[in-house]
């Protein structure tokens, strides 16, 4: 025998190898217990996803795509890499090729910039403070840094698109590609009419559906298939699997945006992040999931009425998506004064622009609430009632630490009657609350 002395902690689990980490861990695990989540672009992954992501996949090399790749030993990935790939074909009608291995929604974006453009080109986007996404054009963004974007927006008065502003920005910008969606807008989206003014001047359509990409699966909202070019996604969002990317062409582009992701932009794909993400897809495709977008969606519709019976102004005076808009400046408090108010008491969401703002991102006159994780966790029309009670109270008493309190322990014992997925959640939490 000659092996040598192997490393004892390469067989131990996180707790007892690093109790620091697993603490941090187990911390986080007991605030997602206790708290609602209504950040629109977060969800909670089912186990399986969770054990998709955490497994053996991750010590496999596997550059290149399904039967062409750089290192040996790929047979079995390549078929986590196919059932993926099939999958998320099925979910989406009318797609013709993707490409599973985005890291993130900004890497795919990227990957369909340098497919569709070279750096110095001109692009026409939703611009950030309206409602669109940093990685499309920002000036602190590659995609603001390396292109040329040119911006539409909303309405000030209804908050709806101004499509007025996106065919003249079409018609001056020449734009190679037009994009289509955004991370803060409550309404559906016609990319039939974006992808009629796109190809009318000879740009490509690109959606980005990342928001909404669990509602197009379930067919709750009007499909970019077969409308656009390019269409790129998240896959940890409304889709309900692990943090990552993905990007769709038409097939005739198939081999381009396939060499912009690799060797383009990325080197290996994360093959267990591939793997969670054909797990998530195999659940997307069930009727159950049809019935937790419906859900979704009825929760934002009583959520937002809700609110808006409390004062909040919200904008477009409604919602079709997971997500509503709202001003908070009618109830005397900025944005960010109105999500630390909320966080004091558990409720977490996020600070946001709303159309026509006139304070700074980091301030802002509104905020945006989201139902996907809610509802993943079993939350409906009363839950809904009264988180939007508890928002408006949290604001009112927000300088009041008692009465903060009163509500947060509300809040606490709402949260834990509705358990976050997942028995190692659960376990998790419990070892925690020791
Ligand atoms: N950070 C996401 C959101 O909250 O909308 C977008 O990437």
């Amino acid at each position: 025998m000659s092996q040598h002395a192997r490393d004892p902690q390469m067989d131990m689990s996180l707790r007892e190898a690093d109790p620091e980490l697993s603490a941090a861990i187990t911390s986080e695990a007991l605030r997602q217990r206790d708290h609602i989540e209504l950040i629109a672009s977060e969800n909670y992954t089912s186990a399986a996803v969770r054990e998709a992501q955490g497994s053996i996949l991750t010590n496999k090399y596997a550059e290149g795509y399904p039967g062409k790749r750089y290192y040996a030993g790929c047979e079995f990935i390549d078929d986590v890499e196919n059932l993926a790939r099939t999958r998320a074909l099925q979910l989406f009608a009318g797609s013709e090729h993707v490409n599973v291995q985005p890291h993130s929604g900004a890497s795919a974006n990227i990957a369909a910039f340098t497919a569709a453009m070279s750096p110095g080109d001109a692009f026409v986007a939703m611009s950030l403070d309206q409602g669109g996404h940093l990685s499309h054009g920002s000036p602190v963004n590659i995609s603001g840094k390396w292109f040329t974007p040119t911006f539409y927006g909303v309405r000030s008065d209804d908050g709806l698109i101004d499509w007025d502003a996106v065919e003249r920005a079409v018609e001056t910008a020449k734009p190679k590609v037009l994009i289509a969606g955004a991370s803060a807008y409550p309404r559906l989206l016609d990319f039939e009419r974006f992808a009629r003014i796109a190809h009318a001047s000879g740009a490509q359509l690109m959606v980005d559906m990342a928001h909404i990409s669990g509602i197009v699966a379930a067919g709750l909202h009007p499909s970019p298939f077969p409308h656009a070019d390019l269409v790129t996604t998240t896959t940890h969002k409304t889709l309900r699997g692990p943090r990552g990317g993905m990007a769709f062409a038409r097939a005739s582009a198939a081999a381009t945006l396939d060499k912009s992701v690799f060797p383009g932009n990325q080197g290996g794909p994360l093959m267990h992040v591939i793997a969670a993400k054909a797990v998530a897809f195999k659940f997307a495709l069930e009727p159950a999931f049809r019935t937790y977008m419906e859900q979704t969606l009825a929760n934002a519709q009583t959520l937002a009425g809700a609110l808006a019976a409390c004062g909040f102004g919200v904008i477009t005076g409604g919602t079709d998506t997971h997500l509503i808009l709202c001003d908070v400046t009618p109830l005397g408090v900025t944005g960010k004064e109105a999500t630390l108010a909320l966080e004091a008491v558990g409720i977490t969401i996020n600070k946001n622009s709303i159309p026509g703002e006139t304070r700074s991102p980091m301030v802002t006159s509104g905020v945006r609430y989201g139902t996907p994780a809610a509802t993943t966790r079993g939350m409906g029309a009363r839950e809904m009632e009264k988180i939007a009670q508890w928002s408006v109270d949290a604001i009112a008493r927000r300088d009041d630490p008692a009465g903060l309190a009163h509500i947060a322990r509300e809040v606490s014992e709402l949260a834990r009657t509705f358990p976050v997925p997942g028995r190692d959640a659960t376990m998790l939490a419990e070892e925690g609350s020791r």
